[in-house]
């Protein structure tokens, strides 16, 4: 089974996928993770995406896309997982027309998009709490609208070719995670 999570930044998607990924032997692939580790780790990728992660912007589609291919190509032939799930990805319409000819090449599909609702309001006061550097007010704001003018509007491309569902996310951790689980059972 192949899945991706999406929703607003602070919506709680890696925070679902973790719980997910155990309960149905997912490989979870976060490209949020990716990227704070080649920054944590200081290579060339991230000393590129550092200043870009710490103002709330997207890094570019291209450098996305990498990650996701060798992840894609990698979990199809290992047979101790029985899927993907994409956590935060996609994210642009570049990236979902990309991520197409990524899973068309390794002959798999994408079985189901889960999106997690939360308000703005709801989301300023989780991230605040939270307090990792790109959750500055500033930064959290921009990143919900870089997420409202690219990112949902990405939906539409999947509309009548992947089923969608909708979860509300404004609820306890372990009452998302059993409303995502009926959904895939
Ligand atoms: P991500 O790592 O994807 O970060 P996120 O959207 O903030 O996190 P998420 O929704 O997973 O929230 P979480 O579970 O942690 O992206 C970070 C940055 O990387 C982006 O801004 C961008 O710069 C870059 N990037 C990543 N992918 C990219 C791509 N494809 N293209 C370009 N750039 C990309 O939960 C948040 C908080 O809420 C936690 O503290 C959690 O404990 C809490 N929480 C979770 N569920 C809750 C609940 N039900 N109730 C109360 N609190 C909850």
């Amino acid at each position: 089974m192949n899945l991706v999570m999406f929703g607003p930044p602070g919506s709680g998607k890696g925070t679902q996928a973790e719980r997910i990924k155990r309960r149905f032997k997912l490989e979870h692939v976060s490209t949020g993770d990716l990227l704070r580790k080649a920054i944590e780790s200081k290579t060339e990728l991230g000393k590129r995406v550092e200043g870009i992660l710490a103002a709330g912007e997207l890094v570019s589609d291209e450098i996305v896309l990498e990650l996701i291919d060798d992840v894609v190509g990698r979990v199809g032939s290992d047979e101790t997982v029985a899927g993907w799930l994409l956590d935060g990805f996609p994210r642009t319409s570049g990236q979902a027309v990309g991520l197409d000819d990524i899973v068309a090449a390794a002959g798999q599909e994408i079985d189901a998009i889960v999106v997690l609702d939360v308000a703005r309001d709801a989301i300023l006061k989780r991230l605040a709490a939270r307090g990792r550097t790109d959750d500055t007010p500033a930064t959290v704001s921009n990143r919900l609208d870089v997420y409202e003018e690219l990112t949902e509007p990405i939906l539409k491309h999947y509309e009548g070719k992947v089923s969608i569902h909708r979860i509300d996310g404004d609820q306890q951790i372990e009452e998302v995670t059993e409303a995502i689980e009926r959904l895939l059972k």
